[in-house]
């Protein structure tokens, strides 16, 4: 416990910042209400003081271009259309088309139709009643109304998955706010593709000519990861490159977007006022490695693994949903477990896990679906009718022994390991998440023997097994067990508190995201947040004072985000009974609403320039209030960590003098651009290392002498043993 770090950050910074207006002319869009009617924007961005730490949030997990990924009929609405927000978030009904619509980077999606040899199209897989995308969400979106543009009255909203949530004017306004990186992995899954498209007989592979010998022509046959890969990091650069037109007509990289491709780049992006992106790749068959795949050979990954390095991507996930020919993925939902037998023809093995905190019984899951809901069931049975899945076979083989929590039984494969060595010679950023346990440990060992230093690992939307294990253990209010409805489900997914430790210790990250049980909202993040500060900050590294600690959000990776803590009634809020998770947040319900229009200056953030007010957010005709809304789209990112820092007052006021547990602040949010920024560098430098100490040179405070504890008694930067005599 390291009670000192999170001392008032007026300690650390001076908060009295000056307010910063940032001379990009944007012009005045009915769609925005970033900026006055003389064109000053309202929220003022900060200034980052020049060799000081950089200032701002990331989001490090996002896939901001999802319209194009999972068949691109999926997810409605672009983050940008050259014909406005008319086009881009428009209705969702069967006028429109996704043809017309879907536009970006001057390609149009094609045209297909679910279920095959019908006459109906795309419309069922976005989410009519019980659509197959309906499946892939938690709260299984099914029938919805169209309403988009210009009222917004059926979306975007918290729990709505299928719909574009990060329109760039929204991001606008949480960069405004203070996000300063965001990493956007290009993502898919294949089965919701081929939902999408004409079918194939299963077991016969599509053609599968590598993406770049592709023609437009043959756009229709692609329900590949790796073209969906492609199209959406070709969007980004688009994006990239239509906000730096908008703000002076000029391409001149000036732009508020803009993709960095080294973390000095990122430091360079962000000192001068704009955002940093990151790209990235999440998918299943990763450089089209499915488990049995020939082509996928050492020459072939090293091959793939240039080319996007080429593309720009820094930040990849070995593992999605499936096992793949790097290894086996993290079991975590019964579904998945149909859907893998889909992508793989092969079914997952499950066996004994190695961890005692996993408690998840996927066989047990499985059988419950297959039992169960007799709808959900015909659902699955007509998705996967086309691909020949017999439902009587065991999608899942268990081998582990009766009572056991369920692990996958493939670890690291020897492709994987190639893979991992490779990203590491690379300076490219390892993501952990889906993995399975055995892989991790695998992963783990490669990361902690790389020489001559150890590699930073990345766990970007994770849960936390020794945290749902304590929660698991509380009692109800009334002094009893929880209830076996109230307890986390703790999955393989879930990273362990020695993992934690060992990504801490590697100088890596591990990230804020919600909890994965009950009603969500922007209190259900208090207990990870306490969680993950407490680990993060419990080593000696310097990375103390800015613990290795992210924020995630998931946009556009079918799930949902914070919901609403507060009904509106009357013309006032009333406690949100929904999201009020008596047992494990009592003593957090409090009543404070975020006020309109607020401001972070109590607070003293990093990142926001003193002074700066936020009104409600204005988009068409609608008007979002973050009490009744939730987190419905990326641009109330301000309101939500107005909410959570509330939140935070109202929990250390409410501290035991005598507690363990030291008092929260934003801080370590506000410097999670400067971590990520740092773990990168981490990762670029650490193959050069002359003194062989744990300090990678770039990162040593005397590159020439070791010195593992970095002392600096003089505080000039230069460690003891470079200082001069
Ligand atoms: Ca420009
Ligand atoms: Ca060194
Ligand atoms: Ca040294
Ligand atoms: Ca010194």
């Amino acid at each position: 416990m390291q009670a000192n770090i999170y001392l008032s950050c007026s300690l650390v910074f001076l908060c009295c910042i000056i307010p910063l207006t940032p001379s990009m002319g944007l012009s005045q869009e009915p769609d925005c209400d970033c900026y006055d009617s003389s064109n000053n924007p309202i929220v003022k961005a900060p200034i980052q003081e020049p060799d000081k730490p950089l200032r701002g949030i990331a989001d490090i997990h996002t896939h901001m271009f999802a319209n194009l990924a999972y068949g691109g009929a999926t997810l409605w609405g672009c983050p940008h259309h050259p014909d406005g927000i008319s086009k881009a978030l428009a209705p969702c009904d069967r006028t429109q088309d996704f043809r017309t619509y879907n536009w970006t980077f001057g390609r149009l999606t094609p045209s297909g139709c679910w279920p095959p040899f019908t006459t109906k199209c795309w419309w069922d897989v976005h989410g009519q009643k019980n659509s197959p995308a309906s499946l892939f969400v938690e709260n299984r979106e099914g029938k919805h109304d169209k309403h988009g543009y210009p009222s917004f009255v059926s979306w975007p909203k918290h729990n709505s998955a299928w719909h574009q949530q990060m329109y760039y004017k929204w991001l606008e306004r949480a960069y405004l706010g203070g996000l300063r990186l965001v990493v956007m992995f290009a993502v898919n899954n294949e089965t919701l593709s081929d939902g999408f498209y004409p079918k194939r007989p299963f077991g016969q592979s599509i053609t599968r000519k590598r993406e770049w010998d592709k023609r437009d022509d043959d756009l229709a046959l692609n329900t590949t990861d790796t073209f969906a890969v492609t199209r959406q990091i070709n969007a980004a650069y688009q994006l990239e490159e239509d906000i730096d037109l908008e703000n002076d007509g000029k391409k001149n990289h000036n732009g508020w977007f803009r993709i960095a491709k080294s973390p000095g780049e990122a430091r360079e992006i962000i000192e001068s006022g704009a955002m940093a992106v990151v790209l990235g790749i999440e998918v299943d068959s990763l450089f089209e490695c499915k488990p049995e795949a020939g082509h996928c050979t050492e020459e072939s990954i090293k091959r793939h693994l240039l080319y996007y390095k080429a593309l720009g991507v820094r930040h990849i996930f070995p593992m999605h949903a499936y096992n793949n020919k790097f290894g086996g993925a993290a079991l975590y939902n019964s579904f998945m477990a149909f859907s893998n037998y889909s992508a793989t023809g092969e079914p997952f093995t499950a066996e004994d896990c190695q961890h005692p905190d996993y408690n998840y019984d996927l066989v047990n899951a499985v059988n419950a679906l297959k039992t169960g809901d007799s709808s959900l069931m015909d659902l699955i049975t007509g998705f996967f009718l086309d691909l020949a899945i017999d439902l009587d076979k065991n999608i899942v083989v268990d081998e582990r022994n009766k009572g056991a929590a369920t692990c996958n039984k493939v670890g690291l494969m020897p492709m994987g390991e190639v893979l991992i060595k490779e990203m590491m010679e690379n300076g490219m950023i390892i993501d952990l998440d889906h993995m399975s346990y055995k892989m991790r440990q695998s992963v783990f060992q490669l990361a902690e023997t790389y020489l001559p230093t150890p590699y930073p690992l990345v766990s970007s939307h994770s849960g936390f097994a020794e945290l749902e294990k304590e929660l698991n253990g509380k009692k109800t209010p009334g002094g009893k067990p929880l209830p076996e409805e109230d307890r986390f489900e703790i999955k393989e997914w879930d990273l362990t508190g020695e993992e934690v430790d060992r990504i801490r210790e590697l100088g890596g990250i591990v990230s804020l995201y919600k909890l994965s049980k009950g009603k969500i909202s922007s209190l259900n993040y208090l207990h990870r947040y306490e969680y993950i500060v407490r680990k993060m900050t419990g080593g000696n590294y310097h990375t103390s004072e800015y613990p290795g600690i992210g924020f995630s959000t998931d946009w556009g990776g079918a799930t949902v985000q914070a919901g609403p803590r507060f009904k509106s009634e009357n013309g006032g809020y009333v406690a949100n009974s929904a999201f009020i998770d008596e047992t494990f947040l009592k003593d957090c319900n409090i009543d404070q609403i975020v006020e309109y229009p607020f401001n972070f200056d109590d607070i003293c953030t990093k990142s926001i320039a003193k002074g700066t007010i936020f009104e409600k957010q204005v988009t068409g005709t609608r008007t979002f209030d973050f009490n009744i809304d939730g987190l419905a789209h990326v641009g109330l990112l301000p309101d939500l960590m107005r909410d959570f820092a509330n939140i935070l007052e109202h929990r250390n006021a409410k501290l035991d003098p005598g507690s363990e547990k030291i008092p929260l602040t934003l801080d370590p949010l506000f410097n999670s651009a400067e971590i990520y920024i740092r773990m990168w560098e981490r990762a670029e430098c650490a193959k050069y290392n002359d003194d062989n100490d744990k300090w990678c040179n770039k990162l040593d405070n005397c590159p020439g002498l070791a010195n593992d504890d970095q002392a600096d008694s003089d505080g000039d930067g230069r460690g003891d043993l470079c200082d001069e005599p």
